[in-house]
């Protein structure tokens, strides 16, 4: 019978513990052991983790392309669409704003940087915040081709939508290449599904190679910093999101939760917010009851501009450097830092470790030594997993209130603790 099978989720819970086990015991019982890093770390473990992770990947842009073409012309009405992403864009910086002054404050509280010594000095590249007339100008592609093979998520958004309007509007012909559209959204999503399947493979290899290379060494003289981001990560995650998605839309939290395990599980694990969005996309439409037309939207969407694990680290890491730095931040430099990390975000895509490019921005922008990266890059690694979970959370629980405020949310769907 089925109720005997484990179900998928629990398979990649599986999947991903037995990999953290393996690759710590690889770790402690063959340290450098060239048999054991050629063939297992950099063979197996490498070639199957990369192979999920590209497969994955692969998926993202015609997925994200048909699915909201196929939502945008079949929404009922399409003056929605300027409410739908007033809404969602919104509650992305506002929850991305409340998540960085979290981490500011507590950062202040906690003074992770005082007694941490500057030594060797560490360059790090910096970067300059683009310009809100450049981040606007650089939605519209001049050509959706090279978008596409650049992954560029907000352009093909743009075109998408475009295409999805006119396709409604342009009567048979629009018709008929709807049919079209949904009979690829099916196969598709079927793709999803199969490679769904082999995850606890994937969760599990990408797993044993990380935690059989990660050195510990630098996290214990970070511990302050390390425990701190995770710390605001946690609670933003487990308070914050519930009490906004219980104040908003009255849903269960713990049911949101629930379903949203094996989207954290592969942001974990993946580290990427994008390569995660096929599995945010089917957590939020086929489980969370968020119809297709707002969710295939607000999720790519949501990939692209909403990092709210990345600005809780941005907080607490400038107040660090600050701190390390002995330099003294006034008020107004916290604002700028808020705005700065709240808008950078817009621009960058959700992949393995942009928050580090972001923070170049931020640091910047208030003056403070580019360089102070150095400092903390030995300990990012497991921080961007984690807040990557976090990010594709947030993700996940704007769709919700945005789709329930537009009435286009399944309750028992939602409610259906089963529900596929
Ligand atoms: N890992 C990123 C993400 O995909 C962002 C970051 O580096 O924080 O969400």
């Amino acid at each position: 019978s089925t109720s005997k099978k484990l179900s998928l989720t629990n398979r990649i819970v599986i999947g991903m513990v037995a990999g953290i086990i393996l690759g710590t015991f690889l770790k402690l019982a063959f340290p450098e052991n060239a048999i054991v890093d050629d063939y297992l770390t950099n063979g197996l473990f490498y070639a199957v983790g990369q192979i999920f992770i590209k497969s994955l990947q692969m998926l993202v842009v015609p997925l994200v392309f048909v699915s909201l073409v196929v939502g945008t012309c079949s929404l009922s009405d399409p003056s929605k669409l300027g409410r739908l992403g007033g809404k969602s864009v919104g509650l992305y910086m506002i929850t991305t704003a409340i998540a960085i002054t979290t981490a500011i404050v507590l950062a202040m509280v906690v003074q992770p940087g005082i007694g941490i010594e500057l030594t060797a000095e560490t360059s790090f590249e910096s970067a300059e915040a683009p310009s809100f007339a450049q981040v606007v100008v650089d939605l519209f592609p001049s050509n959706p081709v090279e978008a596409m093979a650049e992954g560029n998520m907000l352009q093909i958004i743009v075109f998408a939508l475009l295409f999805g309007i006119s396709m409604a509007l342009a009567g048979k012909g629009g018709d008929r290449l709807k049919g079209f559209f949904d009979d690829l959204n099916d196969v598709i999503m079927r793709l999803v599904m199969i490679l769904m399947s082999l995850a606890p493979y994937g969760v599990f290899a990408l797993m044993a190679k990380l935690f059989a290379e990660i050195g510990f060494g630098t996290i214990t003289s970070l511990l302050k910093y390390f425990l701190l981001v995770l710390f605001v990560l946690l609670l933003h995650a487990l308070v914050t999101y519930p009490v906004i998605l219980k104040t908003l839309t009255r849903l269960n939290p713990i049911m949101f939760m629930r379903k949203m395990r094996d989207a954290q599980i592969f942001g974990f694990s993946t580290a990427s917010s994008n390569a995660t969005i096929p599995v945010t996309l089917e957590a939020v439409t086929n489980r969370l009851g968020v119809h297709k037309s707002v969710g295939s939207f607000t999720v790519p969407l949501g990939a692209t501009i909403n990092m709210d694990g990345t600005a809780i680290m941005q907080g607490v890491a400038t107040v660090f450097i600050a701190q390390v730095y002995g330099v003294d931040l006034s008020m107004g430099d916290y604002l700028m830092v808020v705005l700065t990390a709240t808008l950078a975000s817009i621009g960058t895509a959700g992949v393995p470790g942009v928050g580090l490019i972001m923070l170049a921005m931020v640091l910047n922008q208030v003056g403070l030594p580019v360089e102070g990266i150095g400092l903390i890059i030995g300990v990012d690694r497991l921080l961007d997993m984690t807040r990557t979970s976090v990010n594709v959370t947030g993700d996940a629980m704007v769709s919700c209130i945005v789709a329930k405020s537009e009435n286009e949310f399944d309750d028992e769907v939602f409610n259906d603790p089963d529900a596929k």
